[in-house]
């Protein structure tokens, strides 16, 4: 029901410099002028108080009791996030003065938001589409400057101006279509070479946008990495290396690390999830086989393997065996401690024998990590590294989505070579415009709709 007005805390709870609680709906400025007491008695909803911020008090209005100096922020429909009146109460960030606040505002009327209500109702207010809406939650979630570029970029409406181009061109396809259907004896030879070609058009458009997705994801939620290997061969201490801190106990006992430690790193613009793991060895000591089955764990989900061998021991048979069971994953081996050793202790013949990267690096002086981060890169992109502009597809929802509707362009098309009739390719056309329409939000169901907004925090 958008006839209500709703409030939420819209700053993390715990101490800050400020905190906010959030108002949005018709009785949003009626609600802050029972609460608020203006510095200088001035009477700040009389004098178009849009984008304005004012000094001032809030208190509790029946016992008069000051809960926090504030500053008022007001901003008036149209022009707000929710295209609805909006009042933001900017009070010291302090749990209590923040949950004071709250219920105030609660008492005088208001309802509590519902995580991204208010970014549903911008939605419902037709301020933004379902695409500019998930940017949001991009942007909130970004890890690195790549993953928030691409998601401002959305935001803007890159994204989906694309998806609206693509409409209209299905639209018009459609119309002409539907058209030779009512009147098939005006439909020429050349008439039909050129719906082929803009149709071939449109499933082009769709497949640029389906093979930019997969490194979109990337530079959204990024991938795992897991270092993997025998006992202190120098997992921990890579890992430490690439974090430029003492994160993980490093020792020369075999055998140190028992759990998984895992951290985000951004190599390039892309989040690394970056897991440091037990070494892996038949044991009896039961903490440490525990330590192992998380390692075996990790690296089944690992889209990529940092394999770790000691240079100075060489590559051993257990190593061997190790790799044999990393047989499917996507590694680079890492011959490490090269500091340590100058000779050839046979590493030169894995690495010709050898299908991944191998490089040589040393975790305690560095060498190597810079190659290791462009390896890294150039893996992840399977070698095509473009220029982070060219992703606009990240989202899981919108991939399934261009999947489909590149599917029904399929059928459409094959429909149009046999010269099935006109009436069977509209009803593939129209399923693609339809599917399209979900991506934006203009044909999507509720739970779609409710399935998005759930994933929001509460005050967004
Ligand atoms: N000289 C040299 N020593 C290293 C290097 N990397 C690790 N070491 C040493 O090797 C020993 C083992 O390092 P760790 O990082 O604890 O090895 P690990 O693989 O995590 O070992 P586990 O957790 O026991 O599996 C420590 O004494 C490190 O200081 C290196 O590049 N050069
Ligand atoms: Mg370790």
């Amino acid at each position: 029901m958008l006839s209500d007005t709703i409030a939420a805390i819209s700053t993390p709870l715990g101490e800050g410099g400020i905190g906010i609680v959030r108002l949005s709906g018709p009785k949003a400025i009626d609600i802050a002028r029972k609460i608020f007491i203006p510095a200088g008695g001035i009477k700040w909803w009389k004098e178009n108080p849009g984008h304005r911020l004012f000094y001032g008090y809030a208190a509790e209005p029946r016992s008069g009791e000051i809960i926090d100096e504030v500053l008022l922020g007001v901003m008036v429909a149209p022009k707000s996030y929710t295209k609805e009146d909006v009042v933001e109460f900017n009070c010291h960030g302090g749990l209590v003065s923040l949950r004071k606040t709250l219920e105030t505002v609660l008492g005088q009327g208001a309802r509590l938001a519902e995580p991204g209500e208010f970014s549903r109702r911008a939605f419902l207010n037709g301020r933004l589409d379902l695409i500019q809406a998930e940017a949001i939650i991009d942007i909130i979630r970004a890890k690195t400057d790549a993953g928030l570029k691409l998601a401002v970029s959305q935001l803007k409406g890159n994204f989906s101006g694309k998806i609206k181009t693509i409409q209209k061109d299905l639209t018009a396809l459609l119309a002409e279509t539907e058209a030779c259907i009512d009147f098939p004896e005006d439909y020429l030879p050349e008439d039909r070479a050129q719906t082929r070609g803009k149709l071939i058009k449109i499933l082009d458009q769709v497949g640029f946008l389906i093979s930019s997705a997969e490194k979109g994801k990337i530079y959204r939620e990024g991938i795992l990495a897991v270092i993997a290997g025998r006992p202190n061969v120098g997992k921990s201490s890579l890992l430490n290396a690439l974090l430029k801190e003492k994160r993980a106990i490093v020792t020369e006992i075999p055998g140190t690390t028992r759990d998984i430690i895992e951290e985000v790193i951004n190599i390039k613009g892309i989040p690394i999830k970056i897991a440091d793991t037990a070494g892996l060895r038949p044991t009896d000591d039961p903490v440490e086989s525990i330590g192992v089955q998380r390692s075996q764990e990790a690296l089944e989900s690992a889209g990529l393997v940092l394999f770790v061998i000691d240079a100075v021991q060489g590559f051993t048979k257990e190593d061997r065996e190790l790799l044999e069971g990393l047989r499917k994953k996507r590694k680079i081996l890492l011959i490490n401690k090269i500091d340590l050793t100058e000779a050839d202790r046979g590493l030169a013949a894995v690495c010709l024998a050898s299908e991944s990267p191998v490089l040589e690096i040393s975790a305690k002086t560095g060498a190597g990590l810079e190659e290791l981060s462009d390896t890294i890169e150039k893996m992840v992109f399977e070698g095509k590294i473009e220029s982070g502009d060219n992703y606009l597809v990240s989202n899981v929802r919108h991939m399934d989505v261009l999947r489909r509707c590149e599917h029904h362009l399929k059928e459409a098309l094959q429909a149009f070579d046999e010269g099935l009739p006109e009436d069977l390719q509209a009803i593939d056309l129209r399923a693609a415009w339809d599917t399209l329409g979900e991506i934006t939000g203009s044909t999507a169901t509720e739970e779609i709709i409710d399935h998005i907004f759930a994933n929001f925090c509460i005050g967004k």
